[in-house]
């Protein structure tokens, strides 16, 4: 019986920025008013952590607990709590879903007001961290917070799953699967018969792969500097890939040439901004849209030829998938589990927690698409 108590457990801290993951003993407090605790079960390792690590995310603070995309139970709750009851599976959610502010009652969006306005960052709703270690206050990361073994949550930053779902690989659902196939469905809305690039085949961008075949895509285009991951990309729905490397002039070209003008969907997924402007360019004037998904350094900029979009284009982007978590995440899991898509493939390292930087090792290598951490 460890509710109201405070827990002592393994979390991987990240003290300053670059360093690698220090496996500690924390104090976890227990949840206070609408908040939960989670045992944590499984972890994958996303590019978004790996970022944080480099330091390129706004407004985030050192020593921090990074990871955002796993899954876990219920341990105990705090006062106000309705959703969840010790026991319930659980998704974290990096992108919260209040219900009660304009965005969140407004189809068009799955941005929280609440959560990206109103919270402050790194921290729980009251200004207050549950997390401690040798004495010292640790940020939470993206209201989530999973690389440690307990961590607490915010109500509208988690969501209940069914008490059948087998937690191995759902962790995905967390973040890097639903991205990329939220990025195809809802955020371009790819049609049937159209053509799509996808730049950057990691979890997030094999995950839009899958998305936009899934939306009928007739041509399917993955474009990465690493060829290693031709082979997965193919298997999932591309139906040719590019390496930027075999070409002496800019990839966009190539792109608009071997496509009779460009394309109707284009989908950054590396966060780079260099990218971004090819992928923009890469799209077909007139109809093309090109969807950001990557997560650019807090302080780059893109400028363009306004004549780009003058001339028809449309530049959007999307968090999560533009799915609204509370929603669409239970949906999600269960048509996974009624095998309408297949996100194993994505996984194709598995590591006990311990080995953190050996996952963060295997990413950073393009050796792995996602590595899932047991606890
Ligand atoms: P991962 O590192 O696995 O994939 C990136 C891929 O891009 C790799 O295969 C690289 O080889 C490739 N790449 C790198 N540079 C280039 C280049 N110049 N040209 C072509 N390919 C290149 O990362 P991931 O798939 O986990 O994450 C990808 C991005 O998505 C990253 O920026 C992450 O922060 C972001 C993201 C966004 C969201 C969201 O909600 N929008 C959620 N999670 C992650
Ligand atoms: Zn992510």
């Amino acid at each position: 019986e460890t509710a109201g108590t405070v827990i002592k457990c393994r979390a991987a801290v990240t003290w300053c920025v670059n360093e690698p993951f220090s496996i500690e003993v924390v104090e976890v407090a227990p949840p206070k008013a609408h908040e939960i605790r989670i045992k944590m079960v499984y972890t994958g390792i996303c590019g978004s952590d790996d970022n944080a690590v480099y330091g390129k995310f706004k407004d985030m603070q050192f020593p921090i607990i990074l990871g955002h995309e796993g899954v876990g139970i219920v341990e105990s709750i705090g006062g106000g709590v309705k959703g969840f009851k010790p026991g319930d599976k659980v998704i974290p959610l990096f992108a919260p879903q209040c219900g009660q502010c304009r965005c969140c009652k407004d189809p068009r969006t799955n941005i929280c007001t609440t959560a990206r306005m109103e919270r402050p960052k790194g921290l729980m709703a009251d200004g207050t961290s549950r997390f401690t270690c040798k004495g010292k206050k640790i940020y939470n990361f993206l209201n989530t917070s999973t690389f440690t073994e307990y961590t607490v949550i915010d109500e509208i930053a988690a969501v209940k799953i069914d008490e059948n779902t087998a937690l191995d690989n759902i962790s995905l659902i967390g973040c890097g699967f639903s991205t990329g196939y939220g990025s195809a469905l809802n955020a371009a809305k790819v049609h049937p018969g159209s053509s799509c690039a996808v730049f950057g085949l990691g979890g997030v961008g094999l995950a839009a792969v899958m998305g936009c075949k899934a939306a009928g895509a007739s041509r399917i285009i993955g474009v990465d500097i690493n060829k290693g991951k031709f082979g997965l990309a193919k298997e999932l729905g591309a139906t040719e890939c590019i390496n930027p490397k075999d070409y002496d002039k800019p990839i966009q070209q190539v792109l608009v040439e071997q496509t009779g003008g460009g394309l109707d969907y284009v989908f950054e997924c590396i966060g780079d901004t260099e990218t971004m402007v090819a992928a923009i360019n890469s799209s077909h004037h007139g109809f093309g849209t090109t969807v950001i998904v990557g997560v650019s350094a807090a302080n780059k900029t893109i400028t363009f030829d306004p004549m780009i979009f003058l001339t028809g284009r449309t530049l959007t982007g999307s968090v999560f998938g533009g799915w609204k978590p509370k929603d669409s995440v239970p949906k999600l899991v269960h048509d996974y589990m009624e095998k309408k898509f297949d996100l194993d493939k994505l996984v194709t390292h598995r590591l006990p927690f311990e080995k953190i930087n050996e996952g963060f090792d295997y990413l950073r290598k393009g050796k792995s698409i996602r590595t899932i951490l047991r606890f």
